[in-house]
């Protein structure tokens, strides 16, 4: 544990914001509705496809008086896809770079959201229609502090309500309905999500917008897929409303991670209508959606900064109104004013205000272009190099940073800790 200190600085210096965001507790004492919708991207958002929103329902989200929408919100995710998201979620701590977390450290201690907010009486449960030693969820949830884990056995599959991965989303949340209404509450679920997910199958009948027509069948059956989410989710705001959970809920939406590869970017430069898809264009294409909406709140807005799923756990507990200032994490509450000025990528590109670091090269945010040099008051050669790269501050940040959160994991760091003691 000899690092730690060095650590905590780090953090205290470089991420930590002091002074509460004007959400702090404007979703006090709700429960927490957190919807992980598989593969789910940001392009989709408001786009078009045969002159018919892809996502009817979640456009109406959008401009909903009672949702935060995030259209520069970034997935972080490395090779462990949406059990990284969940990793990041739960801990604003950075996936590793090579395997998945929650098998490599799923016995580590941490301390995750549903462990924190379970002192405030929450009850914490994970509902996903699938086995639960997959990208080991059982074991994994045990170290994070997850209640309950209704697995595939809570389901009732059948052939007829399945498809690809297993239960359909539909059936998938009307089924979870009553395990909600059985919670005690307040309560912090996560629903998983599964249609969604390559390849992006389909049965007809559930088919309710016609497939792309590219050279990549992927992209093409990914807007159908989509638009059978957009619909699951419609339902389920129904079902919520209906069973009277809606009001006393505070409801998140977050993309987990991309659907559609680069192995794709010649379907998807067709798509987007551009000439081709460029290094800067791809680290766009990570962005995912994240929507908060607050029943009542009625103050919804878009919001541009950039965020990304690190900066989920400050955010809910923020929202929620709950105090962790000793906890060691890597976000920001995405509302702080004060927020640290980048979002870093699993593989160390990153984005900022201003840049796009991406493949050793440094992209004006705004235009997209290269930025080929800014040495105009330097004209040393042997400084030009270094100077030019303007991106290079935030790299030594990011580096440093991905470093130490990597070294929490890979030296069970969390042990050493007793935040009972420190809170
Ligand atoms: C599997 C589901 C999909 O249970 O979460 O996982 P993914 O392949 O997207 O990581």
């Amino acid at each position: 544990g000899n690092e730690l200190p060095e650590i905590q600085d780090f953090i205290n210096e470089n991420i930590k914001v002091v002074e509460k965001s004007d959400k702090f507790g404007a979703a006090e004492g709700k429960n927490v509705i957190f919807i992980n919708a598989e593969s789910l991207q940001h392009f989709v958002i408001d786009n078009q496809l045969h002159g018919e929103a892809v996502t009817p329902f979640l456009n109406s989200l959008v401009t909903n008086e009672d949702t935060y929408y995030f259209d520069n919100f970034y997935e972080q995710t490395g090779q462990g896809n949406t059990s990284d998201s969940e990793f990041l979620v739960e801990n604003s701590l950075y996936p590793l770079s090579r395997g998945a977390v929650f098998f490599t450290h799923g016995g580590n201690e941490y301390h995750a959201l549903p462990e924190i907010i379970e002192k405030e009486s929450y009850t914490s449960a994970v509902l996903h229609s699938n086995n639960k030693s997959f990208w080991n969820r059982e074991g994994m949830y045990e170290s994070l502090g997850v209640d309950h884990f209704y697995g595939e056995e809570a389901y009732e599959v059948s052939e007829e309500n399945s498809i690809g991965w297993g239960l359909k989303d539909k059936p998938f949340f009307e089924q979870s309905i009553k395990y909600l209404q059985s919670m005690e509450q307040p309560f912090y679920s996560k629903f998983i999500t599964l249609t969604n997910h390559f390849p992006f199958e389909m049965d007809e009948e559930d088919t309710s917008i016609d497939p792309y027509n590219s050279n990549s069948n992927t992209l093409n059956n990914y807007f159908p897929a989509v638009r059978y989410m957009d619909e699951a989710i419609e339902d389920f705001f129904g079902q919520l409303k209906e069973s009277g959970l809606y009001e006393d809920s505070m409801i998140v939406i977050m993309g987990d991670h991309i659907g559609i590869s680069a192995n794709h970017n010649k379907a998807m430069s067709m798509y987007l209508d551009k000439e081709e898809i460029t290094p800067y264009d791809q680290v766009q294409l990570q962005r995912v959606p994240l929507f908060i909406h607050i029943p009542g709140d009625g103050n919804g807005e878009v919001i541009s900064d950039i965020t990304g799923q690190i900066d989920m756990k400050p955010t809910i507990l923020s929202l929620l109104g709950i105090e962790a200032e000793d906890d060691i994490y890597f976000g920001n509450d995405v509302f702080s004013e004060d927020r640290k000025e980048y979002i870093a990528l699993r593989n160390g590109d990153f984005i900022s205000d201003e840049y796009v670091s991406t493949a050793g090269i440094c992209y004006n945010r705004q235009t997209g272009e290269p930025i080929t040099s800014e040495t105009e008051t330097d004209t040393e050669t042997e400084n030009q190099d270094r100077e030019a790269n303007v991106c290079s501050p935030i790299e030594e940040k990011v580096e440093a940073e991905l470093s130490y959160s990597d070294n929490l994991i890979y030296g069970d760091l969390f042990r050493f800790i007793n935040f009972e003691e420190e809170e």
